[in-house]
């Protein structure tokens, strides 16, 4: 089942020079495909858009803080069950209960700055992507 998913190599990743380890992993696995591929540093209300869901909460407002500290790389990935598999590369939330050999396991310590988003279903995924890559339907 041919998925498409939206990443983003969060700020600590790019300030600490982990894209291109970041990258490699995902563009090692069979099949997927990187089909978009941007640097950018995200506004407010771009992040207002894409963490409407967190609003309210105590970690917002740090989110949007670190979200908004230098750039990020966002990519489109494309392939079989791609959705799924990201979020298995980058590991659970925390990295210090992420598993060595997942990204954030490998290389995060705090909650906030765990490396990676990656969309959590494909209905996430196709809403984020009108936000970050608008036209590429
Ligand atoms: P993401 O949306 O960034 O891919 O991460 P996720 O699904 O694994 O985690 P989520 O619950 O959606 O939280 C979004 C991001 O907010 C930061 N966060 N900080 N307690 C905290 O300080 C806290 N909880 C979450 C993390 O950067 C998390 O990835
Ligand atoms: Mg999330």
């Amino acid at each position: 089942m041919s998925q498409r998913t939206l990443v983003l190599l969060k700020p600590d990743a790019v300030r600490r020079g982990l894209t291109g380890e970041i990258i490699s992993r995902i563009e090692r696995k069979a099949d997927w495909r990187i089909t978009a591929l941007d640097m950018r540093t995200l506004d407010t209300g771009t992040l207002e858009l894409h963490y409407g869901e967190h609003q309210g909460k105590p970690f917002y407002e740090p989110l949007v803080t670190f979200m908004s500290s230098g750039p990020v790389v966002a990519m489109i990935v494309e392939g079989e069950r791609v959705v799924e598999g990201v979020r298995a590369l980058a590991g659970p939330t925390d990295p210090i209960a992420a598993a060595p050999g997942s990204i954030r396991g490998d290389f995060g310590v705090i909650v906030r700055e765990n490396l990676i988003h990656a969309s959590d279903s494909e209905e996430s995924a196709e809403r984020e992507l009108k936000i970050f890559f608008p036209g590429r339907d």
